[in-house]
């Protein structure tokens, strides 16, 4: 485990005791136990006895070092198999924490949401010392939501059905190759389902192969050509289309069911003109029995005289047209660097050299370590000291790189009354200031838009990162006059992030379109907390491409040379 999950695994022990009413002494040694830890800066690995903290006891020093070295530990076993399952779940209900949990599990009998749906209607949560009518009410309202299936899916939750299938269908003999296409091949924000499509000459067996698999908790439809199939991935519910074609019609029917439905119209309408019928097997003259097939997208697109269209921009808004544009699009491989990622020292899993050697593995040149400042406590932000020490650190551990560089960063809070988290004399020392929003978020858009302004205006301020505050299906961020955000940002050369965590991908497609117009720099960042959401740059730049971003637009495309010169511009005003 890492130090994430065992600061995870510490706050479960403590929800656990809580709803077994153990005494509130004994509960909070486990939240002190993992406050000193997340306070520490190092590594879990480069603590060697987390008893020398203070606030770590003999006995929790113990569970600590269990959970790091085999992932987990008898006590949270023994509760995890002592409590009802149902229970736990019933956290996600607004209001209800392990005290209240446990008061209803003891005293009602409580076990799971149906459970204590039947209480609430009998009335008898009322009565509960610390209840009352109105949380009996709204827990019945928020049980309700709880059982509603959302209508569309974000990336990140259909993201390990995506990883599994792919696996799969490359084990399936019969299968001789296949794409997932549908808007996850587009890069929508969310998905209603995934739609495979392969290429077999034996559909009946491939068929039965697929609704065979693990995870398929529903077969929707079982036809011969189309298998349409739910599966759960821990608690997420992900529909799944498959059809399955002869290979020579692979490259049609995978273009008519990446869609959009919009771009088939335009490419339709195409087709007619030239008197042909685009089917969802292959081109027809029209008027003969003839048949064409292509081999791959591009031969198909190049039937039309036009080159391949990326996935990205069919949407039907003028891409037959603008397709000259299409092909600059940035892609992966023209990533250089990722500039804004946590570390140990505010509230990432891993320490600085494990962040360069992943950056590194990645073939990056250059990276940024950006942890919080110190106005987020939660986060245990820098001091100005901490910070200094940090950068300190980072100075020698890029002195040791030859051809790869190490920015020493920040990621600054814009406070509530619009002022910075440090003074000018501390951020000129900073390489890569990052400037964002974590706290006022129901502050009115003119509250809002003066923050920002402030950051803006601040020479050694280079970047606004995830510039909304979205969580996509959850939150809507803060009120933010985008055209004004966007004045500003071109008027003083500040970056404004396009955030690549598939929960936040802010700023959105629509908004990067008109953010380019104006002729504002873009900076795409994976904001990781831990290794693996380093991985999640490929969605951001899915995101950039349906944008329509070309590398000129996109700072970290650029040398390391042209990326410094423009954060120098500025602060030499
Ligand atoms: P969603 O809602 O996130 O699943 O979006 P899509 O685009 O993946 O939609 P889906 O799964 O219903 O169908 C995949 C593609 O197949 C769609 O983009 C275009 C094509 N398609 C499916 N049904 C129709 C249809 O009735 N008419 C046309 N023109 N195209 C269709
Ligand atoms: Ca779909
Ligand atoms: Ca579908
Ligand atoms: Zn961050």
């Amino acid at each position: 485990m890492n130090k994430k999950d065992v600061l995870n695994a510490l706050e479960q022990i403590a929800v656990y005791l809580e709803i077994k009413g153990e005494n509130a002494f004994r509960v909070s040694a486990y939240r002190k136990a993992a406050q000193a830890l997340e306070r520490d800066e190092r590594t879990l690995d480069e603590i060697e006895d987390p008893s020398t903290l203070s606030g770590i006891g003999k006995g929790t020093a113990a569970i600590i070092k269990d959970l790091k070295e085999t992932g987990e530990t008898a006590l949270l076993t023994e509760l995890a198999e002592e409590l009802p399952d149902g229970l736990l779940p019933l956290l996600k209900l607004q209001g209800l924490g392990g005290k209240k949990i446990g008061k209803l599990y003891q005293q009602l009998g409580v076990i799971d949401a149906e459970s204590l749906k039947k209480v609430c209607e009998e009335k008898q949560v009322r009565d509960l010392a610390g209840f009352g009518a109105k949380s009996e009410e709204k827990i019945l309202v928020a049980l309700a939501d709880l059982g509603k299936r959302p209508e569309r899916l974000t990336i990140a939750q259909v993201l390990p059905a995506a990883e599994d299938l792919k696996k799969r269908l490359a084990s399936i003999e019969a299968v001789e190759r296949f794409e997932l296409a549908g808007s996850f091949r587009r890069g929508r924000e969310t998905v209603k389902d995934l739609d495979f499509i392969i290429s077999t000459d034996d559909p009946l067996n491939v068929g039965e192969e697929l609704v065979a698999m693990p995870h398929v908790t529903e077969i929707i439809g079982h036809g011969e050509t189309k298998v349409s199939l739910e599966l759960t991935y821990g608690e997420i519910i992900v529909p799944v289309d498959f059809r399955m074609v002869k290979d020579e019609s692979f490259a049609t029917t995978l273009h008519h069911f990446t869609g959009s439905k919009d771009h088939n119209v335009l490419m339709r309408q195409r087709a007619k003109e030239r008197g042909e019928k685009i089917s969802e097997y292959g081109v027809e003259e029209e008027g003969t029995d003839k048949v064409h097939h292509f081999t791959t997208e591009t031969a198909f697109f190049n039937h039309f005289d036009l080159p391949f269209i990326p996935p990205e921009i069919r949407e039907g808004m003028g891409e037959l047209e603008k397709v000259i544009q299409a092909d600059k699009l940035i892609n992966e491989d023209t990533i250089k660097g990722d500039l804004h990622m946590h570390t140990t020292w505010s509230d990432g899993a891993q320490s600085i050299e494990d962040m360069v050697a992943a950056c590194q593995k990645k073939g990056y040149e250059y990276m940024a370590i950006t942890d919080h400042s110190q106005y987020l406590k939660v986060a245990n932000g820098l001091t100005v000291e901490r910070l200094k020490r940090q950068h300190a650190e980072i100075h020698a551990i890029n002195d040791k790189q030859d051809s790869f560089t190490v920015f020493t960063g920040i990621e600054m809070d814009i406070l509530p009354d619009g002022t910075l988290d440090y003074r000018d004399d501390v951020l000129k020392e900073i390489d890569f200031v990052i400037a964002s929003i974590h706290s006022g978020f129901s502050q009115d858009e003119e509250t809002i838009m003066k923050r920002l302004e402030a950051a803006c205006r601040n020479p050694y301020v280079s970047m606004i990162a995830h510039p909304t505050g979205r969580l996509i299906g959850r939150r809507d961020g803060y009120p933010v006059n985008m055209n004004r955000l966007f004045e500003l940002a071109a008027e003083t050369q500040t970056i404004l992030e396009l955030n690549a965590n598939p929960n936040r991908l802010d700023l959105s497609a629509d908004m990067l379109k008109k953010a380019q117009e104006c002729g504002v720099k873009i900076c795409i960042n994976t904001d990781a907390h831990r290794f693996d959401m380093l991985d999640h740059m490929p969605i951001g730049v899915k995101t950039a491409r349906r944008g329509w971003l070309t590398e000129e637009t996109v700072v970290n495309t650029w040398s390391v040379e042209a990326f410094s010169n423009f954060i120098k511009e500025k602060r030499q005003g």
